[in-house]
């Protein structure tokens, strides 16, 4: 999958990012709901005391990916270069303490690159490594990630866009309803969330929302 950079904000939209431990539903069903509701990419990031591990982590990514790839929908995996080129995922997600980026961009060849960025100089580093977009945040206070960096607020996206990162950007921590349109009128692509999703009661109802949120609030 080569996309160019407008496909690459579009499927940014709406961006849910989730582990089996992040639900209140059963997981599978999670995602179908929520592909249902909207959703334009997804991030499986199978992570945490009590994840599922060995094979029935990759049973379970399979299952997950059949899902994405019958609604035409990325199935990025976080953290693991090793298990995204296993599944032939269409891409991996990785931080600022994972695999080095450069090498990361060598192994994944033209696949999606995705890399969490705090700071402006992260960004640009993010951009010189081939970065195919940056996930930026904490934009708000979440209980979903403990080792997170300091919360930024939508700030950081804003000075992001004013020092010319032109990168497919989205804002991921905390994200809801009821701030998704900050994210978005600060200068970003779309919003990644992943208990808004994954813990609402109507699972569908709440992507297709956000997915409203973030379709009107997109600038390019
Ligand atoms: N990276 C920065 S914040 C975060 C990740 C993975 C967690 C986002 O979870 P939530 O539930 O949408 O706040
Ligand atoms: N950003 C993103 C993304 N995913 C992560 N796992 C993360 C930061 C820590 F949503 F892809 F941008
Ligand atoms: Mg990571």
């Amino acid at each position: 999958m080569t996309l160019t950079v407008q496909q690459m904000r579009e499927h940014l939209q709406l961006y849910f990012v989730m582990g089996s431990l992040n639900c209140i539903h059963d997981p599978v069903e999670t995602l179908a709901s929520a592909i249902c509701g909207g959703v334009t990419m997804f991030q499986f990031r199978e992570k945490g005391k009590g994840s599922l591990l060995g094979e029935s982590r990759i049973h379970y990514a399979k299952t997950l990916q059949a899902l994405c790839k019958e609604n035409n929908i990325p199935f990025i995996v976080n953290d693991d270069v090793s298990l995204s080129l296993a599944l032939d995922a269409d891409g991996v997600h990785i931080g600022q303490d994972d695999e080095d980026a450069c090498l990361v961009r060598r192994r994944m060849g033209n696949k999606i690159v995705g890399i969490s960025a705090h700071t402006l100089d992260e960004a640009r580093k993010a951009c010189e490594q081939g970065a195919d977009y940056i996930g930026v945040g904490p934009i708000y206070p979440t209980s979903t990630k403990h080792d997170t960096f300091p919360v930024q607020g939508t700030t950081i996206i804003r000075e992001m866009r004013a020092m010319g990162i032109e990168i497919p950007l989205v804002g991921i921590g905390g994200v809801t309803q009821d701030n998704g349109a900050e994210v978005m009128s600060a200068g970003a692509d779309g919003i990644a969330v992943i208990s808004e999703i994954s813990k609402a009661g109507d699972v569908r109802k709440a992507a297709a929302r956000l997915k409203e949120i973030a379709v009107a609030g997109g600038q390019r």
